[in-house]
C-alpha cells in the first residue's frame, strides 16, 4: 500500500447546454478519474441540463495527479457517446492545504486562493478556494473541450489524513 495523504470528495453538480447524442436530448453521465480510481454518476435520461449532486469520493496519495473528468451519452443498443470531457489539477486545493496549516486554521471559513479563468484550465469563472471546517473546498465551472457544447459543475472538498501531518519538521518551509 501506498501511503494515503487525504481525501477527495468530488461533488459531480451538475452539467449545462450539453451535446445533443440522440434524437433531441442525450442520457449523460460523468465517469471521473483519479490515478488509477475510476468512478461514475449516475444515468440522467433525456436532460441536456443535468442535477447529478452526486458526491465520489476519491484517495488521494503523492503525487498528487489531476482530475480527470468524462460526460458520455448512455445508449441501449450501441456503445456510448462521448459528450466532452474535462480536467482540474489539484495544486490549488494542495496549496491551499499547506496554507490552512501555516495559518493554524482549524475552525471557521477562511478564503485562502482565487483562481482565475486563463484560457488553460478552461475555468468558465474565478473558482475560490476556501478553508471550511476543517476542509479545503474548490468550486469549479468548467467548460468541456472535444465537444461542441457543455459545461460541469463541481465542488472538491479535501481533507488530509492526520496520520500524515505528523511530521513535526519544516514541511511547510
Ligand atoms: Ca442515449
Amino acid at each position: 500500500m501506498e501511503g494515503r495523504v487525504g481525501t477527495l470528495k468530488v461533488l459531480v453538480v451538475r452539467g449545462k447546454r450539453l451535446a445533443i447524442r440522440d434524437f433531441k436530448s442525450s442520457d449523460p453521465y460523468v465517469i471521473v478519474k483519479l490515478g488509477n480510481q475510476t468512478q461514475k454518476t449516475k444515468v440522467i435520461n433525456s436532460c441536456l441540463n443535468p442535477v447529478w449532486n452526486e458526491e465520489l469520493v476519491f484517495s488521494v496519495s503523492e503525487p498528487v495527479g489531476v482530475l480527470q473528468l468524462e460526460v458520455f451519452d448512455r445508449d441501449r443498443f450501441k456503445s456510448d457517446d462521448k459528450m466532452g470531457r474535462a480536467q482540474v489539477s489539484l495544486q490549488d486545493l494542495v496549496s491551499g492545504a499547506r496554507l490552512s496549516r501555516a495559518l493554524r486554521l482549524s475552525t471557521g471559513e477562511t478564503k485562502l486562493r482565487k483562481v482565475a479563468p486563463d484560457g488553460e484550465n478552461r475555468l468558465m469563472a474565478e473558482s475560490f478556494v476556501t478553508f471550511v471546517a476543517g476542509e479545503i473546498v474548490q468550486e469549479v465551472r468548467l467548460k468541456l473541450s472535444d465537444v461542441e457544447s457543455g459545461e460541469l459543475e463541481l465542488k472538491l472538498r479535501w481533507s488530509e489524513n492526520p496520520t500524515s501531518q505528523t511530521t513535526g519538521g519544516a514541511a511547510g518551509a
